[in-house]
């Protein structure tokens, strides 16, 4: 019963999106998962970058790179149709279709860890440790979910 209301509530939370992401066609999914990683991924390294000491912090940069992160996290997760599991190159193992609550569960960990980004962006040491955090969140799905 907890389980399924989890489950639901995870449902629930991706509902809207689910809306805005209607492919005719399974490459289209594909293609707009592929892309919307691929800036999210953009985004989260220019953190990184400054985190790491690779750039040099700048409180605002940080923000403005926080905000879309917080937002680009959210448009994947509704591209992963039945459908979809193969083409275009994807990465994407069958366990995504296989184990959807597990994967679910881990985009949502994902969402739910960039979403304090922008809130940490402010302090170089705070945005540190959650950056990390995040970053553990995209290693973890990347683990069980995608192909090297
Ligand atoms: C990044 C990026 C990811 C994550 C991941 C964390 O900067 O593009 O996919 O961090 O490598 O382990």
């Amino acid at each position: 019963m907890k389980r399924t209301l989890a489950v639901a509530a995870v449902l629930a939370a991706l509902t809207p999106l689910a809306a805005q992401a209607q492919f005719a066609k399974p490459e289209d999914a594909i293609k707009y998962r592929q892309s919307s990683f691929s800036v999210l991924a953009t985004h989260f390294g220019r953190i990184g970058a400054m985190v790491n000491g690779r750039i040099p912090y700048d409180a605002k940069i940080a923000g403005e790179n926080a905000a879309l992160v917080a937002t680009l996290a959210k448009l994947p997760g509704a591209a992963f149709p039945a459908g979809s599991e193969s083409g275009m190159n994807t990465r994407a193992k069958p366990e995504i279709w296989k184990d959807t609550a597990k994967f679910q569960a881990a985009y949502e960990k994902m969402v739910a860890e960039t979403a304090k980004l922008p809130a940490a962006a402010g302090d170089a040491g705070t945005l540190k440790t959650a950056f990390g955090a995040a970053a553990a969140t995209c290693k973890g799905c990347h683990d069980d979910f995608r192909r090297d």
